[in-house]
């Protein structure tokens, strides 16, 4: 009983986050449509990145072409106390229009932040 007891209290406590992204997508070398997909993802220590549960829309009719991500994620994780969202997006804006995937971070969200809405323009492509 006691094991179970500091079992217990050694688990991260559960935390509900909620977020709305929006924004553009630019691009450095050309305005016709250059994003083939992008995913909201969580960076994590210890365990894989998460795949955030998300539900996103994109336009290709007008550039910079307009997003919108909607999304929850219940904690981040073992001995994690900050979100390490990251978008990683599938695109061709290459000099050469060749198909690369690059991440772009945003910054980190405490686990106590319970709603975040945001406008962010991502410039493609990502300079590292
Ligand atoms: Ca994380
Ligand atoms: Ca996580």
């Amino acid at each position: 009983m006691i094991i179970l007891f500091l079992f217990l209290l050694f688990l991260p406590p559960i935390f509900s986050f909620e977020f709305i992204f929006t924004g553009y997508f630019t691009c450095k070398w050309t305005d016709e449509p250059f994003v083939q997909d992008f995913l909201l993802m969580d960076w994590d220590t210890i365990t894989r990145d998460d795949k955030i549960k998300q539900a996103r829309e994109w336009s290709t009719d007008v550039y910079p072409y307009a997003y919108e991500v909607w999304g929850e994620e219940d904690g981040d994780g073992p001995w994690d106390n900050y979100y390490e969202l990251y978008y990683q997006i599938t695109h061709n804006c290459t000099v050469s229009r060749k198909i690369v995937t690059q991440n772009f971070m945003f910054p980190e969200y405490s686990v106590h932040v319970s709603r975040v809405a945001e406008e962010t323009i991502v410039h493609l492509p990502i300079q590292y």
